[in-house]
């Protein structure tokens, strides 16, 4: 376990432009009538304080150095013995006398008119060809949508997935055509109109009837990726007054009446509990519903649920759904918890926590992720309280600092670890790749969508929010490096950290050349990439709230990692059984995510601002966007 905080407020550079644009008097002035940011302020002054004082040596180091050289060269030169001393300070002075007489010389001024023609022109082409760089990638990333859906519907429509090597179809997730439904808002987005078409009218035709009809779907699978898809092609496609962006396809209301369809037999996991916890599965055809073998339900797949349910409870006028899914929000937030961390798994039979096992990995992971947004989507409404999500959601990222925090030896890499005895045991340096949603939360979470500047300049942002961003820029920076490192430069499915007290040789990516390889430790079960999306995602929040280009070029470095090594030439995409050996062994599957997730959010992240901002939408967990605040006629109360 980690023993003193690892990640604290000391690791924190306080870049606060607030204080940077301030001006010395106004500083004084401030510091006297605000005590409560005295700390800051008076630090601030000291620092401008020893920084002025250090302007003004370096100024008189400066003459006295010009006068001595000027006037020792000018004796050498005119072979003249002079008094030295009396020349240097007299030369000094009259220095300091110029130097405040001398009206400062300006460059030639220009109009306003000839300001903007004259302008910065280098600079505004520069600005275009960064722009067309971008649309020339965004493109890229819209061709490589087109491919995977050419596979999949040549060898595998109707089916969960492709698999793009031997070209047939497989039903991994119940049968309800999920890459159709996944890939369909990207569509959208994209404006793929055909695509649209096709999946528009495969999901018209055959969504209903399959669901009227199929067997065993997990609860949580089939809600992130098939409820939360159709929600959003219903508002994408203009309904809920949506933004209209898709022409093509079936009308709103056909995917909402789908979806209504398939919540009410969903619905019957939360209905046959005794508890406020669902149970794990659901028989649609029937509408039954039964925990796991082990009778355990996920933390996150309970806690996962919220915002498709409050979004379906809004939209149809219908607030049995949010309320379900918001009573099992309201039961986790009596349960007792380790600063906030949450073990993995949750028994619906008595509504309790089991085991010791805290992680932000599988099961663990969009429980964290779903205060935050869930908050972000109700904040707003005047039905009920929300603020305990926000509450557990800064309780929960303080213990991920105390407790999970720690960085890698030797070049420093800070990562999550987990506690898979609790937390009177162990810290384990292991990290999945889907922990890599973190950096995008927090950063989500630190400026509610906005961007960094935006927020600063509305001083919206407190001391925690900082420590918050710079920790999501930290940890992004790990989940690119988790590329970097190997072969290929895709990311395996979970990586150890080389620590103080864990090291084990031969491990390594297998690029020699990375700065990280002794950091990263790659076990061979690890060693397979599934395509997922959570860095790309990160990547793509990080990008919108800092602005930082850093982010969009490792991004593109992912995306050409990705066209090198899984592209399939008969269509499609593939998973990878190991990324640190060239070629690396493929594994003959194309997740749902990839057209869902990882490709959309690369294509945001290559794209303009303004399409789907994140202080208006909601990216559910499998990243289709929800309109925020919800409309009128939502209610989520609890308690009915
Ligand atoms: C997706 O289904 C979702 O992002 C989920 O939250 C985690 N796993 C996959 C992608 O890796």
């Amino acid at each position: 376990m980690s023993k003193s905080l690892p990640y604290s407020m000391k690791d924190v550079h306080y870049d606060n432009a607030k204080f940077r644009h301030r001006s010395f008097f106004k500083m004084v002035t401030q510091t006297l009538l605000t005590s409560n940011r005295r700390r800051e302020c008076v630090s601030c002054s000291t620092g401008k304080f020893l920084g002025l004082l250090l302007i003004f040596g370096l100024t008189c180091l400066m003459l006295t150095h010009a006068n001595k050289t000027h006037s020792v060269s000018d004796g050498i030169a005119k072979g003249i013995g002079t008094n030295e001393e009396h020349k240097e300070v007299t030369d000094v002075g009259i220095r300091f006398k110029k130097l405040f007489r001398r009206a400062p010389r300006l460059p030639p001024r220009l109009s306003p008119d000839e300001k903007v023609s004259h302008g910065n022109i280098t600079g505004k082409l520069n600005e275009l060809d960064v722009e067309e760089k971008w649309k020339a990638r965004q493109q890229n990333v819209k061709d490589a949508f087109t491919h995977a859906w050419s596979g999949y519907k040549k060898f595998a429509m109707g089916y969960d997935e492709l698999m793009p090597e031997s070209h047939h179809g497989v039903d991994g997730l119940g049968g309800l055509g999920a890459t159709v439904v996944d890939a369909l808002d990207t569509a959208m987005i994209m404006g793929l109109d055909e695509v649209v078409s096709e999946a528009g009218s495969w999901i018209e035709s055959h969504l209903l009837e399959r669901i009227n009809h199929k067997g065993q779907v997990n609860l949580f699978e089939t809600t992130i990726r098939v409820l939360g898809g159709l929600l959003s092609a219903f508002h994408l496609s203009g309904g809920d007054q949506g933004i209209a962006i898709a022409q093509k396809g079936p009308k709103p209301a056909i995917y909402l009446n789908i979806a209504k369809n398939l919540a009410d037999r969903l619905l019957s996991a939360f209905t046959s509990s005794l508890t406020a916890i669902p149970f794990s599965d659901v028989v649609l055809r029937d509408s039954s519903a039964h925990s796991a073998p082990d009778g355990l339900s996920s933390t996150s797949e309970v806690s996962t649920l919220q915002l498709e349910f409050n979004y379906l409870s809004a939209i149809s006028g219908d607030p049995k759904y949010g309320t379900k899914g918001m009573k099992v929000l309201e039961h986790l937030k009596t349960l007792p918890k380790v600063e906030g961390l949450v073990p993995i798994y949750i028994n619906p039979h008595s509504g309790e926590f089991s085991g010791n096992n805290i992680r932000l990995g599988s099961r663990g992971d969009s429980y964290y992720e779903y205060l935050i947004k869930v908050w972000l989507q109700l904040r707003t409404t005047q039905d009920g309280n929300f603020t305990y999500l926000y509450d557990m959601y800064e309780e929960a990222m303080r213990g991920v600092k105390h407790m999970l925090v720690q960085k890698s030896v030797p070049s420093e890499l800070v990562f999550v670890g987990e506690l898979p005895t609790g937390p009177k045991g162990y810290l384990s340096p292991k990290m999945d790749h889907l922990v890599c949603f973190l950096p995008g939360t927090l950063a989500l979470g630190a400026t509610k969508g906005l961007t960094k500047e935006k927020a600063m300049k509305d001083n919206l942002l407190t001391f925690e929010d900082l420590e918050n961003l710079k920790l999501a820029e930290d940890l992004a920076k790990t989940c690119f490096e988790m590329y970097s490192v190997t072969s290929t430069g895709l990311a395996p499915e979970i990586a150890y950290f080389h620590t103080k007290d864990y090291f084990e040789d031969g491990l390594d990516g297998g690029n020699k050349s990375s700065k990280y390889v002794k950091d990263i430790i790659i076990k061979h079960a690890d060693r397979h990439n599934l395509l997922r999306p959570e860095t790309v995602e990160s990547l793509f929040v990080l990008y919108r709230i800092t602005q930082d280009q850093k982010y969009r070029e490792w991004g593109w470095q992912i995306f050409e990692a990705f066209e090198k090594y899984t592209k399939i030439e008969s269509g499609g995409y593939t998973s990878l059984d190991d990324v640190t050996i060239i070629p690396p062994p493929k594994r003959d599957k194309m997740e749902t995510f990839f057209l869902g997730e990882t490709l959309k959010y690369l294509y945001l992240l290559f794209g303009d601002n303004s399409v789907i901002p994140l202080d208006k939408f909601v990216f559910n967990t499998e990243a289709h966007p929800l309109p925020i605040p919800l409309g009128k006629g939502t209610n989520m109360k609890a308690s009915m």
